[in-house]
């Protein structure tokens, strides 16, 4: 309940607020976009993680509140870095489960993204698949598909870590897989081996399936290798860059440009 509170409060006194962070081409090298992710600024002014707001998105209310929030302030930022003429490339949001209990998620999206005449497809909507779980489970992938159908990017969080994975890639429209930084970070690790499997198992499925995939967690030269090689598509992680503020995001893409 404490940690609900918090969240609420952290929406209504405006304490939230996005940091990005960079997907690189493992190809090329080239930024391809950022993820959107949640902080919050506490009393103090200190940045937090949204794990302290964790059991917050249990709650349907302030999980909307925060959805629709953090869903205000990118576009808000889109509209800011068009105004300055830098290229963003495509930004990933964080769906939570209880977004998909209600259509209204569809058509805040669709009526957020037209007004402020941001293509639709400038924006990655991340499921992970507890949205499949409980009782977002029902309208979830018909929300997905409805999603993708309306021109949204659909990227699959987390992957290899949820059940019943290969059942929802045949029914929902993907565009791109994350593989969870979990397996990047044990690629040279204690049980290295089966990760190094599973992480070119995941690879391989994703380029049969025609999907981007994008690697998380990324932190050593030694794991983006083994990656290139493998064929992964995309990667994130502090090796590229951490989640940053938006002023810190301008200065890059300033440079880039
Ligand atoms: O940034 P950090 O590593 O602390 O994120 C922790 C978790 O919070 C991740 O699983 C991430 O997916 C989730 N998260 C980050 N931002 C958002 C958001 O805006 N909405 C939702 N629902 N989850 C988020
Ligand atoms: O669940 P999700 O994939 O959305 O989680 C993303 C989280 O992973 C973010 O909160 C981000 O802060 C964190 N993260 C991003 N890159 C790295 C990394 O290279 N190492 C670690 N440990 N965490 C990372
Ligand atoms: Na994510
Ligand atoms: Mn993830």
């Amino acid at each position: 309940v404490a940690m609900i509170n918090i969240g609420r409060e952290a929406v209504e006194n405006k304490r939230l607020l996005p940091y990005y962070q960079p997907q690189i081409s493992m190809q090329t090298g080239e930024v391809m976009g950022f993820e959107a992710l949640l902080r919050r600024r506490d009393r103090s002014g200190q940045i937090c993680l949204p794990g302290t707001i964790a059991e917050a998105f249990n709650d349907y209310e302030v999980a909307e509140a925060i959805g629709i929030n953090m869903l205000d302030m990118v576009i808000a930022d889109m509209i800011d870095w068009r105004s300055r003429g830098l290229d963003w490339g495509k930004v990933s949001i964080n769906a939570s489960a209880a977004e998909f209990r209600n259509r209204d998620f569809i058509h805040r999206l669709i009526d957020h993204t037209d007004r402020a005449g941001i293509p639709r497809d400038r924006l990655i909507i991340e499921v992970t698949e507890g949205v499949f779980v409980g009782r977002s489970a029902p309208m979830a992938s018909d929300m997905i598909t409805e999603l993708k159908q309306a021109g949204f990017g659909i990227s699959l969080d987390d992957f290899g870590t949820g059940y019943a994975s290969l059942t929802h890639l045949r029914e929902i429209p993907v565009d791109a897989l994350k593989i969870d930084r979990s397996f990047i970070q044990d690629l040279f690790g204690n049980t290295g081996n089966d990760s190094a499997a599973i992480v070119s198992a995941i690879i391989k499925l994703g380029q049969g399936l025609g999907k981007t995939v994008v690697a998380e967690g990324i932190e050593t030269e030694r794991q983006a290798e083994f990656l290139r090689e493998h064929g992964c598509s995309a990667g994130q992680g502090y090796l590229f860059g951490r989640p940053a503020p938006k002023t810190a995001i301008d200065e890059l893409l300033a440079g880039k440009r």
